[in-house]
């Protein structure tokens, strides 16, 4: 049995979509940010009181990009689950690189726009994430020139770890035009059914 906690409005919604891509049979329980994930039964689950949390073969995984990597470890295979080592360490690479190089600043951009009380938000911020962005986009958008998906022809687990964080720029208006072919990448990788139908869920 297969269980995925987290509302689509959280970053379960990459693991969602992930779901989706492989096909596979899952229960969603959409709990919500805060008042679910905070909630003693769901601290079960998750002790860090976080969504998404997966529940798998009677196994509990928290941490949305490991969470991806199982699923498609366990249920993909080639090209999304890449088939060699030498690929699956790309694929490790570009979803921590997603985590660790521009979700903290996409996520500055999305409180400091959109979601903090208006008296504690501020430009500068606004200012530093949007500038700090700049940087790794230009290395995504560097790597992307000339291939289709970051691991070269296909789409890949790379590409959705990826493009599901970097869906959040299209959320705070970040303006990609300066780097085409990141742009022209994301917005393939969100059109794809699998998103559509997981970004769409409770
Ligand atoms: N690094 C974790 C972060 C999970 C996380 O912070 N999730 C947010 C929603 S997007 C949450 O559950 N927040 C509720 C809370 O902190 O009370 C992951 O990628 O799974």
């Amino acid at each position: 049995m297969t269980t995925l906690y987290g509302t689509s409005q959280s970053r379960a919604a990459r693991s969602l979509w992930a779901l989706e891509e492989l096909g596979v049979k899952y229960t969603h329980v959409a709990t919500a940010i805060g008042s679910g994930s905070r909630a003693p039964e769901f601290l079960k689950i998750n002790p860090n009181g976080h969504v998404p949390a997966l529940e798998d073969g009677g196994e509990i995984f928290w941490e949305s990009m490991a969470i991806n990597l199982y699923l498609a470890e366990k249920y993909g295979k080639a090209p999304f689950w890449p088939a060699s080592v030498a690929e699956r360490g790309h694929a490790y690479q570009w979803s921590f690189w997603a985590m660790t190089e521009t979700e903290p600043h996409l996520l500055t951009l999305l409180g400091h726009k959109l979601f903090l009380p208006k008296e504690q938000r501020s430009d500068k911020a606004i200012a530093d994430a949007t500038n700090a962005l700049k940087a790794p986009l230009g290395v995504l958008d560097a790597h992307l020139k000339g291939r289709a998906y970051l691991l070269g022809n296909d789409f890949t687990i790379a590409d959705l770890n990826v493009a599901s964080v970097l869906g959040l720029a299209n959320f705070v208006q970040l303006d990609l035009a300066g780097t085409p072919a990141a742009n022209a990448w994301l917005g393939t990788c969100l059109a794809r059914p699998a998103n559509q139908k997981a970004s769409g869920m409770k």
